[in-house]
């Protein structure tokens, strides 16, 4: 069976409650990062201890990693890049020597995940993230900045952190006239220098799909289709170079079909962690995210279950971004409630898959909720 976590921002940064996650039916763990520490730099094994303790006093487990973030640096193949991939391998060994096995990560250069608004109000009074190429079609960098900071709720957006609008001309201008093979072979450098790490600790290194799933502000983003995930397969073959496979992310293009990538053989055995969500297209690059339950975006979360679970995923999973509901102030995209429900509506189609198969559910509860 899958096991089911949240993302969980740390004690300063999250106002959602390890206590609250825990209350969730069938969580098992948390999946979370040290957000306080600047890409680039190496993440102290003390600092993880401790906020690993910090979950499993809470009667949860510290279950993957997400994200630890790769220096821009690293992606354009700075002169430098040497010295902040030691860096980013002594992370990995500070989670290792932690017994996590799972981190997730981007490359995605410059910009992480891009929305154009983050509370855009659905029919029933909730809001959600949504995504309109034409809006950013007329936007400077800077000017995405100050929109996603202005309807933050005044948390700090991954990827979007202030101290970083003033040199995003700058960033975008190291990537000018890169091609994704270009791109790639950067790609490559950093995964072959890791992996020997990761396959000591036994970490699995799940990419992040690029989101949305095409081309931004003329940058190279080669995680966006079942060919780019293949090539990243077959880049380095190490069992530890895998995928986090986020249907929402994968799905904002509609000529992704995501049964169809994760049966992919290639794909398959290299998905470690599932992000799950829906999303509803509304026209050519636009769309904004739905609650998690099938019919109501144009994801069908059934068969993207039905293939995970045929292609025998045991691993991590959790429900993605949430809408805004029952006037919750929160995260973006990470309050509570309608995560919860992703999770719980999740769970459901997993025992009735499994169940409707005539195989044992669950087969191997560990679950944190079922020991109560
Ligand atoms: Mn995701």
């Amino acid at each position: 069976m899958m096991h089911m976590t949240m993302r969980w921002y740390g004690p300063d940064q999250d106002k959602i409650t390890l206590k609250q996650i825990r209350q969730v039916p069938g969580m098992e763990g948390v999946i979370t990062a040290l957000h306080e520490i600047p890409a680039g730099e190496a993440w102290p094994e003390e600092k993880v201890r401790e906020r690993k303790a910090i979950v499993e006093k809470a009667g949860l487990k510290l279950m993957g990693i997400e994200s630890i973030n790769v220096h821009e640096d690293i992606k354009y193949g700075g002169k430098n890049r040497d010295e902040l991939i030691d860096n980013y391998i002594k992370s990995l060994e500070a989670v290792g020597k932690n017994d996590i096995h799972m981190v997730c990560y981007n490359f995605m250069p410059v910009f992480d995940w891009t929305r154009t608004d983050l509370a855009l109000p659905l029919p029933d009074g909730s809001t959600a993230l949504a995504y309109d190429g034409k809006i950013i079609e007329g936007l400077s960098a800077e000017e995405m900045f100050d929109r996603i900071a202005n309807a933050s709720n005044g948390f700090e957006m991954p990827g979007w952190e202030l101290n970083r609008r003033d040199e995003i001309t700058a960033q975008i201008k190291k990537f000018e006239g890169m091609t994704g093979d270009e791109l790639r072979a950067n790609y490559k450098y950093f995964l072959d220098a890791i992996m020997p790490t990761c396959e000591k600790y036994n970490i699995k290194m799940g990419v992040h799909p690029d989101d949305p799933s095409y081309d931004l502000f003329g940058l190279p983003r080669i995680c966006k289709c079942e060919e780019d995930l293949v090539k990243i397969a077959e880049m380095n073959t190490s069992p530890c170079n895998g995928f986090s496979l986020c249907t929402g992310s994968l799905g904002s293009n509609p000529n992704n079909n995501l049964p169809k990538i994760i049966r992919n053989p290639k794909i398959a055995p290299r998905i470690y962690f599932a992000h799950v969500r829906n999303v509803l297209y509304t026209g050519d690059h636009q769309f904004h995210e739905s609650s998690h339950v099938s019919h109501t975006g144009s994801l069908d979360l059934y068969e993207i279950m039905k293939a995970l679970i045929e292609v025998g995923f045991n691993g991590l999973i959790r429900p993605d971004h949430g809408r805004e509901i029952w006037d919750e102030i929160a995260r973006p995209g990470y309050g509570l409630y309608d995560r919860a429900l992703g999770a719980t509506y999740l769970i459901g189609l997993e025992e009735a898959i499994r169940k409707g198969k005539g195989e044992a559910y669950p087969n191997d509860i560990n679950s944190v909720t079922a020991k109560i």
